[in-house]
């Protein structure tokens, strides 16, 4: 029973991703530009994207695609807040990355960081208060750390010569999860002593735990969902492809079968699958 509603909880959002990627690369990707940083919005409507320097929206229920930012910059790198109608974004705008949100239906972005180091977006806390980002600001490490959306100085979560990223909020804004390495993501297949593993940590940064290490590659994009974990791994088939650490603690379960075209970007919805429970 469990499994059936892993499933189907599982079809929903990779049934999402694929609507994405077959609607809004066809209408908008000419060959020149690629499609980046596909995040799903906590209502599982809508999915932020990256496309030629601004970010975009597009809506699942119509295929409907709307220009969020409109800014010579480059802006990249959305989360969505928990209201689904805000997003936090890193831009260049004004030098150099740093951290901005706005809201969908339009109107000036807020800039909330100022440091000379590049700061990108990972994710935005569940209860919408503190926007978490990767920043370069000590020597030879990218390390994460978060702002209240009010202002105020920043927090930093890690401080550790390792890359912290693709960081996500547990759904229940309880902790953290993080690949870590020292490599670059767009190097496929590396093996090597920089290989990415997935690590939790509390939303302070205390208590950083190996919650998954049994590959030596890389183990990218991962997100909580219905308490298991979901990442991206190409440990078969040569190919990233979606895979599953039970919740259990049993080996992580390979959920997709491609051979030549890699997974990227995964991200999960917050809703749940209508008429079912997850426990
Ligand atoms: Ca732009
Ligand atoms: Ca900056
Ligand atoms: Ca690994």
């Amino acid at each position: 029973m469990r499994r059936s509603i892993v499933s189907r909880t599982l079809f929903l959002f990779i049934s999402i991703i694929i609507f994405f990627l077959s609607t809004t690369v066809n209408a908008l990707d000419d060959g020149r530009f690629g499609i980046f940083d596909a995040r799903i919005s906590p209502d599982g409507m809508k999915v932020a994207f990256t496309w030629s320097g601004d970010i975009w929206v597009a809506y699942v229920d119509s295929g409907r695609c709307s220009r969020v930012t409109d800014n010579v910059a480059y802006d990249h790198d959305p989360a969505w807040f928990p209201s689904s109608e805000r997003l936090a974004f890193s831009s260049n705008r004004d030098g150099n990355d740093d951290v901005y949100s706005v809201f969908i239906s339009g109107g000036e972005p807020t800039r909330h960081t100022w440091n000379g180091a590049g700061d990108i977006v990972q994710d935005v806390s569940p209860d919408g208060s503190r926007i978490m980002f990767m920043s370069a600001r000590n020597l030879f490490s990218y390390d994460l750390y978060d702002v209240d959306i009010n202002g105020g100085l920043e927090r930093a979560l890690t401080n550790d010569t390792s890359r912290n990223f693709f960081a996500r909020f547990y759904p229940d804004g309880a902790k953290i999860i993080v690949s870590r390495g020292i490599y670059d993501w767009t190097r496929r297949y590396y093996n090597g002593s920089g290989d990415t593993d997935l690590y939790s940590m509390d939303i302070d940064g205390q208590n950083m735990t190996w919650v998954e290490n049994s590959y030596n590659g890389n183990d990218n994009w991962p997100c909580v969902y219905g308490g298991n974990i979901y990442f991206v791994s190409d440990r078969e088939l040569g190919c990233d492809n979606v895979w599953m650490k039970p919740g259990s603690g049993e080996a992580p379960i390979r959920l997709t079968d491609y051979t030549d075209r890699p997974v990227l970007f995964l991200s999960a919805s917050m809703k749940r699958p209508v008429n079912t429970t997850l426990h």
